[in-house]
């Protein structure tokens, strides 16, 4: 039993629901399943390899045999039971599923909304029988028509949902042109006003995918496995689509919006100040929104209207509409969330199922020379502790001491009651 009977609850954890893993595993291109044949007819088929990563695609790896492309999956990708001998691990009374990236982002329009409706209602389902357990984030079909997008998100906040459903997620990428896309103004405008019902947090939770352009990492990326676009090309992405949101006055036009940004919200903690003062000695300002408003210079260039800058500073932002998961493996990250947004608005997460342990105590496949660090989970790897979950729950104790327990007891589980009204013994 844990030392600490206090709630814990993951407000970061995925799910690659059955059917997801049907369409992937239908697909030729990334993203994409491979499923491979056995080494020989009497040995079982090895386990399938998900590529979804832009670095891990077979035409960037012209040379990699499919068998060590991507990373091997297991069962805990995408099984109920899985998860929840994994939440019983890890002592997780409650955690929030989403589905894993890259969500719908991939589809062709006519096949985003029929798929986005089918994951959020398994995803519902998963959450009505598993006795408070377990709720979930939504997904938007975002490559559909304007109107079948809106139509899920009423979907999502509606009475059938409400109970289950606490946000959605969102990539970096919004409608294709980034989060401070103005196309993306009717969304936010109608998730700012179902954010205010009282009670329907419906956070929108941003997540990273596309990583950053692989020359910035050059030709040796690849020697290091999935280090570089995780560790860094993943915290930036989201580092830069929020800065784009902040910068192109989505908080001004939407003060209510809420947000939850992935992996302790990449570098903003550390970069806020920086962004800030660059703002404020930045004179050539326009807002696109404001295309042809204004007459002047910024109507000649096309840009808009000329501006000043965001209007809320990023100091007030970060304060009122932003929270941060805990998911930065160390108390020093923690404490950076923490000074940036505030205590409360710190919810700790696992990013489950992936980095599941690896070597020793974890399941790395014989073979798998990728690189990658990637093991796959079976039943066994759920039965032991994974180390990038116990490196979370000490990165929030250590960020604050054995003096602040209602601190640690608030980022582990508290603040997520609080925020998603969840109902925990
Ligand atoms: O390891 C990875 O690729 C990932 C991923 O794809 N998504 C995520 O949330 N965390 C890690």
């Amino acid at each position: 039993p844990p030392a600490d009977p206090s709630p814990i609850v993951d407000i970061h954890t995925h799910i690659y629901p059955p059917s997801y893993i049907s369409l992937l595993s239908s697909r030729t291109s990334p993203p994409q399943l491979l499923q491979l044949p056995p080494p020989s007819p009497d040995t079982p088929p090895p386990p399938p390899r998900l590529i979804i990563l832009p670095s891990d695609s077979p035409s960037a790896n012209p040379s990699t045999p499919p068998s060590l492309l991507g990373r091997p999956i297991g069962p805990e990708y995408s099984s109920v039971p899985h998860i929840l001998s994994f939440m019983n691990t890890h002592h997780i009374t409650t955690s929030i599923l989403s589905l894993a990236n890259p969500w719908l982002d991939f589809l062709p329009a006519h096949e985003s909304a029929p798929w986005a409706r089918r994951i959020n209602t398994e995803l519902r389902t998963i959450s009505a029988s598993s006795s408070g357990r377990i709720h979930a984030f939504g997904v938007l079909p975002l490559t559909a028509p304007l109107d079948s997008i809106l139509d899920e998100l009423s979907f999502l906040a509606s009475p059938a949902c409400h109970p289950y459903i606490k946000g959605l997620i969102l990539g970096t990428t919004g409608l294709g042109a980034g989060l401070d896309d103005p196309s993306l103004a009717p969304i936010f405008s109608a998730l700012q006003q179902h954010q205010s019902s009282a009670n329907n947090p419906l956070l929108l939770f941003i997540h990273p995918h596309y990583g950053l352009p692989s020359s910035v990492f050059g030709p040796r990326m690849q020697d290091s496995g999935h280090v570089l676009p995780l560790a860094l090309g993943f915290p930036l992405e989201t580092t830069i689509a929020f800065t784009r949101m902040w910068l192109a006055g989505v908080f001004d036009r939407f003060p209510g919006l809420k947000v939850l940004l992935a992996h302790a919200g990449g570098a903003v903690p550390a970069l806020a100040g920086r962004v800030g003062s660059c703002v404020e000695h930045e004179r050539g300002f326009y807002d696109a929104s404001e295309k042809g408003k204004d007459g002047g210079e910024g109507a000649e260039s096309g840009r808009g209207a000329r501006v000043r800058g965001p209007k809320r500073s990023l100091e007030t932002v970060l304060r009122e509409n932003v929270y941060l998961d805990a998911v930065s493996y160390s108390a020093t990250g923690v404490r950076a969330a923490v000074e940036v947004v505030g205590r409360e608005r710190v919810l700790f997460g696992t990013d489950h199922p992936f980095f599941p342990p690896v070597g020793v105590g974890g399941k790395k496949e014989e073979g798998d020379g990728d690189g990658g660090g990637e093991g796959h989970g079976s039943g066994k790897e759920e039965e032991s502790e994974w180390t990038s979950v116990t490196t979370n729950v000490e990165a929030v104790k250590n960020a604050f001491g054995s003096e602040d327990i209602d601190s640690i007891k608030g980022v582990l589980g508290g603040n997520a009651i609080r925020l998603f009204g969840l109902d925990v013994d």
